[in-house]
């Protein structure tokens, strides 16, 4: 087993070499083996100087993050090891490359002297785990940088590239070169100019510059994100360090981190880091695989999706050719994509060149024949099965050999459409969320046929457009929209026994929802919502139940499509939601229709309960059948896809906070309330063996 970190003489210089692939992140024996080198440094006063180096593509990129949940996790040993490297009377420098983040940055930050090579990125990511820099990072950045860059950094968990950390006082040159030698030769000068220490923990964090009340402006910013309570403990730390010694701020920071890291909150963001790793590998899927190339693709369809997609591959640099049904339906879909770009450009998100740049990797045809050459070709016509299958058919006549062919249904069954191709091991499901172009999540449908390549490229094809790609099997809705039917149809019964869609939505958002579900379907489109349980209506795929989901389809009957036509759940003020009373008359016609009771006693506890359970049970389901493989990837799915709040893990780690047995209790609670004649709150059989042995989500595996 390789020693992840070594001592050895560089002629005057000590070199203390940290070799922990693939990140060299702090595990336990990383820090030991620090402890080890520098006792060796400390040993050898022939040294003149430590330089601080490390093998691999990156500088320590922070601490071992699965190191955190350990009960007994402490800072303590690294701490202290920093604060003798600070401490040592010989200079230390370290030498930066790849991307210096969290602990990695701190060790730099203890350390004397800082040199970097172009493309290193620094930066205290913490935030973004629940936590805040946790082994003095607080103290020695804004002494270093300032206190409102120093700040800024750690509540956006933003990374500085090289120049601008030289502009900030973290790095102290930037050359080219390896690393190693850029170090050795800055140690080396340092020596030979008899250069001493240089420390950080004795310079001051000054206010010089602020306005009055920065602080407490900094404060009631943190406030309003109360999900995240690592923002308000780091105002705090760099509050200590402007007004405390180094020694007593350092005290005000250990006891914020070790609150943050037995939160729920962090433990959750924790979970989803690794999850969102999990979500790339595919359980099976030899790691050599050999990938098809994706230089060009094709899309079918420019409507609401088809031109998301395109911008997608298109911001990744990729060629697309749109093929639309009609020239003005091929007009549209592209002043959609270059309306877009000019909101971006607006907003200085995309300079002109930029979007020059992207316009013209877009093309558009009316002719198939226009696919031919295309790498990947996407289908993102009508959710209708007949016209899909006709589409795939031709696709799979035009397409060239080796070419992929994917879908973008949200619901319909794409073992049906790969059959349809003639070519099923070329085909794949990718179910884009809206807007294409904005939102994360790719869930990737594998079909019975889907061939390990196909699978396999698309996977990393996600990566270069930078989604989250979770794999699912085929079934009703995939992961993602067959959790979301339990989640609205149980919105759907609540309006129509009495709750009001801003009563829903609030109690979703005061959890953490970018959007109750009220708000979400009106924005996504009533008409969307509803043709997809007309279909499955169509395809028999409903419940008995007669009132089953009947308000979307009574909305879409009024042409209450929802924003786009200013009413729906709603009625818009332009975007503005406004309560209308004329859904509630039309949620008790439906209710007076369906034998549905009216209550005025629906309070935001039994809201929750009901979206919550019946979605997570779902997501039980989901697991059970093998249509996902992990629960982290049904939290992933959740988080990346429909605005679950990640400071809860997503769905399935927050069942396990809630604990699944009273969970199964609450189902079985409002079973009998509410009569369970369809099966809406009997408990999934995993959700009740776990519950029934006190395990978790987060221990199951498949068998
Ligand atoms: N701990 C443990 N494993 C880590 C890790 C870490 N800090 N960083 C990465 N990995 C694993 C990751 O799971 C994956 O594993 C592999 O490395 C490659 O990562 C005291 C408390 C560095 C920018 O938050 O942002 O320091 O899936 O796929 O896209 O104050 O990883 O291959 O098995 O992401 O090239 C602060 C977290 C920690 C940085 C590289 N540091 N890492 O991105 O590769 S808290 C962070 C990243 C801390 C101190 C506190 C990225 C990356 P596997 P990858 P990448
Ligand atoms: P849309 O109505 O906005 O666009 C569909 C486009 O397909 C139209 O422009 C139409 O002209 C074109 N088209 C129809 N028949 C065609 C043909 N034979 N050849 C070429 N083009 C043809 O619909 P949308 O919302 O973009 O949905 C498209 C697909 O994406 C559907 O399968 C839908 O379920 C799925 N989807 C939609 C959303 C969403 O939120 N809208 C999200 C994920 C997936």
């Amino acid at each position: 087993m390789n020693t992840p970190v070594t001592f050895e003489r560089r002629g005057r210089i000590g070199l203390l070499r940290i070799n922990n692939p693939p990140v060299n992140a702090l595990s336990l024996a990383t820090v030991t083996g620090l402890i080890e080198a520098f006792d060796a440094f400390e040993a050898d006063a022939s040294l003149g100087a430590l330089l601080v180096h490390c093998d691999g593509r990156t500088f320590v990129a922070g601490g071992d993050i699965s190191s955190f949940d350990a009960h007994d996790f402490s800072a303590a040993p690294y701490n202290t090891l920093l604060a003798r490297l600070e401490a040592s009377a010989r200079p230390v420098v370290a030498a930066l490359h790849g991307t210096a983040l969290g602990g990695g940055l701190e060790l730099a930050l203890a350390c004397h002297y800082r040199v970097a090579v172009p493309g290193t990125r620094v930066g205290v990511p913490e935030v973004k785990l629940g936590l805040l820099p946790g082994s003095l990072g607080t103290q020695r950045l804004p002494r270093l940088a300032g206190v409102a860059l120093a700040l800024d950094m750690m509540q956006s968990g933003r990374m500085l590239d090289a120049r601008q950390a030289l502009e900030a006082g973290i790095v102290d040159t930037v050359r080219e070169g390896d690393a190693l030698s850029v170090g050795l030769a800055y140690a080396e000068s340092l020596v030979g100019d008899e250069v001493g220490p240089r420390r950080a923990s004795l310079m001051q964090a000054s206010m010089a510059g602020l306005a009055p009340g920065f602080f407490d402006k900094a404060m009631l910013d943190a406030r309003k994100k109360p999900g995240y309570p690592a923002l308000e403990a780091i105002v705090r730390c760099v509050q200590a360090a402007v007004r405390l010694p180094f020694a007593q701020g350092e005290q005000v920071e250990a006891e914020e981190f070790e609150h943050l890291r037995q939160s729920t909150t962090s433990r959750g963001l924790r979970h989803l880091f690794f999850a969102e790793r999990q979500a790339a590998k595919i359980p099976g899927l030899a790691q050599d695989v050999a990938l098809r190339t994706v230089a060009s693709v094709g899309v079918v369809g420019a409507g609401t999706m088809g031109g998301g997609i395109a911008m997608s591959f298109a911001n990744a640099g990729i060629p697309v050719t749109l093929v639309e049904a009609s020239e003005e339906a091929l007009k549209r879909g592209l002043a959609l994509v270059r309306k877009h770009y000019e909101a971006s450009a607006a907003k200085g998100k995309l300079k002109p060149e930029q979007l020059a740049q992207r316009m013209a990797l877009l093309s558009g045809s009316l002719d198939y024949a226009a696919l031919a050459g295309c790498d990947l070709v996407i289908e993102a016509v009508f959710e209708d099965m007949d016209l899909k299958a006709q589409v795939c058919a031709r696709l799979g006549a035009v397409c060239k050999p080796g070419a992929i062919i994917a879908t973008n249904t949200s619901t319909l069954d794409v073992n049906a459409l790969a059959a349809a191709t003639g070519r099923p091991a070329d085909v794949v499901g990718l179910h884009f969320f809206s807007p294409a172009h904005v939102m994360r999540l790719l869930e990737v449908v594998r079909g019975e046929k889907t061939a390990p390549e196909v699978l396999a490229t698309v996977m990393k094809l996600a990566g270069r457009l930078k989604k989250v790609a979770v794999v699912s099997g085929v079934c009703y809705g995939f992961i993602g929209n067959r959790m979301a039917e339990a989640y609205l149809r149980e919105a759907e019964f609540l309006l129509l026994e009495g709750a009001e869609p801003q009563q829903i939505d609030s109690a979703a958002e005061a959890l953490g929802m970018a959007m109750g579900p009220c708000r979400m379907l009106d924005m996504a489109g009533i008409d969307v919502g509803a043709k997809t349980v007309i279909e499955r209506a169509k395809a028999g795929g409903l419940p008995a139940d007669p009132s089953y989901r009947v308000l979307v389809r009574r909305l879409f009957e009024l042409g209450r499509l929802g924003q786009k036509s200013g009413a729906g759940y709603y009625r818009y003020d332009g975007r503005k939601p406004l309560p209308d009373p004329e859904l509630r008359n039309i949620c008790e016609a439906l209710a007076a229709e369906h034998g549905i009771a009216r209550r005025s006693d629906i309070n935001d506890g039994e809201i929750v309960e009901r979206l919550m359970y019946p979605l997570v049970n779902e997501g039980a389901r989901i697991l059970e059948e093998g249509i996902a493989y992990r629960p982290g990837d049904v939290d992933m799915v959740w988080v990346a896809g429909y605005g679950f709040p990640d400071f809860r893990g997503g769905p399935l780690f927050m069942a396990d906070q809630i604990g699944l047995e009273t969970i199964v209790e609450r189902m079985a609670d409002y079973g009998i309330g509410r009569g369970n004649a369809f099966g809406y709150w009997t408990p999934s059989e995993l959700l009740v063996r776990l519950a029934a042995e006190g395990k978790h989500f987060s221990t199951w595996r498949p068998h």
